[in-house]
């Protein structure tokens, strides 16, 4: 047996073999009258383009830009920017959407450039005046919730200060991959710096209006900042106007009559889950633009709007939600709004399924909110 092992490494034993599958080709013939059916030689196999599954995974196979290289280092210009908030210590339940940005990357693998025409609008978000990179996650502790909301402050704060590639519209704008919903409370504080007072429609379950008193049970500040309080925190601290509006609602209050009465305080309306049997896609639409008209918008979406069988991948799964097809028409429905900000968040994707129903649903999202801040550019 031991004779045997030289032989093997001998250099007639490691000949690359030519595998060829059958059949070469379909066409009896590959010579036709016009020329050959097939070029490509061997020689010329092309390895250097040849989108979706190559390559590293950014969100629907943008380019990827180093958008938190510190402040003075250039970097590829860009107008809308995609980024990661890997952040899930600010949950009252199930825990795991830190992995949510990698999730919805891995769900948007299919949608790339070249590919992204919408047939219900005939528009290529991808190719269209706007240019849209993925600048990856920032880098947030996961032992420290203080810490890790000032650095999601600091990276949205870096990625919106650059200067965009178009000369016309100077601020770029962002989409944050979630993350639990209190890494929205760093967004709302970015968009207030370049733009001012924004209305949010918020697409939840929840109210996410929560005095940190009652949510986190007031035993110390600290546990007052999470994913059910943000938005009234972003009340105080003025970031937010009072005429928002929330879409899909239907978690159980934790008061009576406290809840919503500090809900109206904090500057929300609220669509209902239901009121979509009434008033259809199309009422829920008009309720909303109705609500934010004239004023600048951030669109904030917790996966957990939709219905668990749409998105079972979600920490706070509430049942009797909205469709895939329903939330992605009303979002549709919302192109003209002067859009500054947006998130998908809460997808956890530890608890999809083998066919990921929730990260292409989240993929879906995004790709929607794309279309809403490339159809009206905002100054
Ligand atoms: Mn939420």
């Amino acid at each position: 047996m031991l004779l045997l092992i030289p032989l093997l490494l001998t250099p007639s034993a490691i000949i690359a073999r030519e595998i060829t599958f059958p059949p070469l080709t379909g066409y009896s013939n590959l010579f036709s009258a016009q020329g050959p059916l097939f070029t490509q030689s061997k020689e010329e196999i092309d390895i250097t383009t040849g989108p979706k599954f190559a390559g590293l995974t950014t969100f629907a196979n943008l380019p990827y830009v180093h958008c938190l290289a510190a402040d003075g280092v250039e970097v590829e210009k860009y107008d809308i920017a995609i980024l990661g908030a890997p952040f899930d210590t600010g949950v009252t339940a199930r825990p795991g959407a830190r992995f949510g940005p990698g999730g919805i990357r891995q769900g948007s693998r299919r949608i790339a450039p070249e590919f992204g025409w919408n047939i219900h609008t005939g528009e290529n978000v991808f190719l269209d005046w706007a240019r849209i990179v993925d600048c990856g996650d920032a880098p947030l502790t996961f032992l420290d919730n203080t810490i890790a909301l000032k650095q999601l402050d600091a990276s949205h704060k870096r990625t919106s200060g650059r200067s965009a590639n178009s000369s016309e519209y100077h601020i770029p704008r962002i989409i944050t991959l979630g993350g639990d919903h209190t890494t929205t409370l760093s967004a709302l504080r970015s968009t207030h710096e370049r733009w001012g007072e924004v209305s949010v429609i918020h697409f939840d379950s929840h109210l996410d209006t929560w005095d940190p008193e009652v949510l986190g049970g007031g035993i110390s500040h600290y546990a007052g900042v999470n994913h059910g309080t943000f938005l009234h925190i972003a009340h105080e601290e003025g970031l937010i106007s009072n005429s928002s509006v929330h879409a899909g609602i239907r978690a159980p209050l934790m008061r009576p009559k406290g809840d919503i009465r500090n809900d109206l305080r904090c500057g929300f309306e609220i669509v209902t889950a239901r009121a979509i049997d009434r008033i259809g896609v199309d009422g829920v639409i008009h309720a909303l633009r109705k609500r934010v008209a004239g004023s600048k918008v951030y669109i904030s979406v917790d996966i957990d709007v939709l219905d668990p069988s749409y998105a079972p991948a979600t920490g706070t799964a509430e049942v009797g939600g909205w469709t895939t097809r329903e939330l992605l028409a009303i979002l549709d429905g919302l192109r003209g709004l002067e859009v500054v900000g947006a998130d998908v968040v809460e997808v956890a994707p530890i608890y999809d399924n083998p066919g990921e129903t929730t990260l292409l649903a989240a993929a879906e999202v995004v790709r929607s909110l794309l279309e809403i801040l490339v159809h009206k550019p905002v100054k």
